[in-house]
């Protein structure tokens, strides 16, 4: 088997690029390990920068998001038992869209599929050769060891994927900051009890309240690392929704819950995004905590820089754009690490934290909500810095 791009990884970034490889007419064949079904339903992001809606317009993708994402101009920044208001459209110009990862998942696989491009399911990658000539990329599928053979390769198989430890360590540089709390979050049949998204400070810790449709919440509170899903029985998420959410939690209706589970918190990036002649992208190179929503945003970034890099290679066979990928794409995400750090550090509460430290994290609080200019500062990273040309 050959193509021109071999694609590990149908998460957002490995189907975004291969959209964008189609549009500019390069071929790609894109390998996954889980079935179709597990790559839909599984439940992660749902908040998209305006810049990932407009790509997912571009590429014809954006008709269901259109309709059925929500549009949010604002978020609430809850502390002190009191909610502020953050205008993110008068503040930016810009808006962001409520609309599953599942949903971005499952438009994305359908338009590939109808026009009679392939996505190998349940085909795993399992190593490489010629990474630096002609690679090969080796897979397994229905229990048959197979090749697909490439001019390059994009490592788009998120963080416990298979291509960034086939790089050499000695070759990339990793920084990473793990945090001292995880979420509990849980997608419930519950009516939003807001048209926005809460971001809740609390003396029992984070909350953060948003939402997938009319009729399904999505809610988060902070626990500990180490939390079993076993100590969080429905009962008592709910009562620690409604003390944490205080009168914004009156309206909450405690519906079924059908989805629950722990999601650790880290902060990682490895340098450079390329080893010869794989690129990795996405979480493959980089994780944020989600307090800050921009895990997908950032993978749909990423691609978008990448595709670039591949459209001048046929085109003109110069390697310019793909030789500066990993420093582009690089600049954005240390943006985005430095927000969503910044974001996660304000508002979860530290255990055995310095009376101090709490003191300056309350200030900065109500700094955020006080000052435009901070509030601005918040607002244009919250809804997506521009992309850099
Ligand atoms: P993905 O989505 O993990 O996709 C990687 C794919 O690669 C496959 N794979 C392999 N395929 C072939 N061979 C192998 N050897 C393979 N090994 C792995 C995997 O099966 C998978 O299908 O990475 P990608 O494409 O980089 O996308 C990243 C995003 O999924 C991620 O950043 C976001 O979900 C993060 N995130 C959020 N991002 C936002 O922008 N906004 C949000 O509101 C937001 N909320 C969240 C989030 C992530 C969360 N969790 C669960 C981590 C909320 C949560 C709770
Ligand atoms: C979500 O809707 O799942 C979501 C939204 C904003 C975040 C994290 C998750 O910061």
């Amino acid at each position: 088997m050959r193509t021109q791009v071999g694609i590990v990884g149908a998460g957002p970034a490995g189907l975004l690029l291969a959209h964008l490889l189609r549009r500019a007419g390069i071929s790609s064949v894109v390998l996954e390990n889980r079935s179709r079904q597990y790559v839909i339903e599984r439940v992660r992001a749902g908040l998209l920068e305006q810049g990932t809606v407009d790509l997912m317009t571009e590429l014809g993708l954006a008709d269901r998001l259109h309709h059925e994402g929500l549009a949010h101009h604002g978020l609430a920044l809850r502390f002190g038992g009191i909610s502020h208001r953050v205008p993110l459209t008068e503040l930016t110009g810009k808006v962001v869209t409520i609309y599953g990862q599942n949903e971005v998942m499952k438009d994305l696989i359908d338009a590939r599929l109808a026009a009679g491009d392939e996505i190998l399911f349940e085909a795993a990658a399992t190593g490489f050769e010629n990474l630096d000539t002609k690679p090969r990329i080796r897979f397994r599928q229905n229990g048959d060891e197979e090749v697909l053979e490439c001019d390059f390769v994009a490592g788009c198989d998120g963080f416990h994927g298979m291509c960034r430890p086939a790089i050499p360590s000695s070759a990339l540089t990793t920084y990473d900051r793990e945090y001292p709390f995880a979420w509990v979050g849980i997608l419930s049949e519950s009516p939003p009890v807001s048209d926005e998204l809460i971001y809740v400070h609390h003396a029992r810790g984070f909350a953060l309240f948003t939402m997938r449709s009319p009729s399904l919440s999505r809610l988060y509170l902070q626990c500990r690392p180490d939390d079993d899903i076993a100590n969080w029985p429905d009962a008592r998420i709910w009562e620690e929704l409604h003390l944490r959410l205080g009168d914004e939690g009156d309206k909450l209706i405690e519906g079924k819950v059908s989805q629950k589970a722990i999601t650790p918190m880290r902060s990682f990036v490895t340098a450079p995004m390329r080893y010869q002649r794989l690129f990795l992208a996405g979480d493959a190179a980089h994780i944020v905590p989600p307090t800050g929503a921009k895990g997908l945003n950032l993978a749909a970034a990423d691609v978008r820089v990448l595709a670039r890099g591949f459209d001048e290679y046929y085109v003109t066979g110069r390697t310019d754009l793909l030789d500066c990928y990993s420093d582009v794409a690089l600049r954005r995400v240390w943006k985005a690490q430095r927000f969503s750090w910044w974001m996660t550090s304000m508002l979860h509460l530290f255990e055995a934290q310095p009376a101090f430290d709490r003191q300056v994290q309350l200030a900065e609080l109500d700094y955020i909500t006080d000052s435009r200019a901070a509030m601005t500062s918040l607002a244009e990273n919250y809804v997506g810095l521009p992309f850099e040309v």
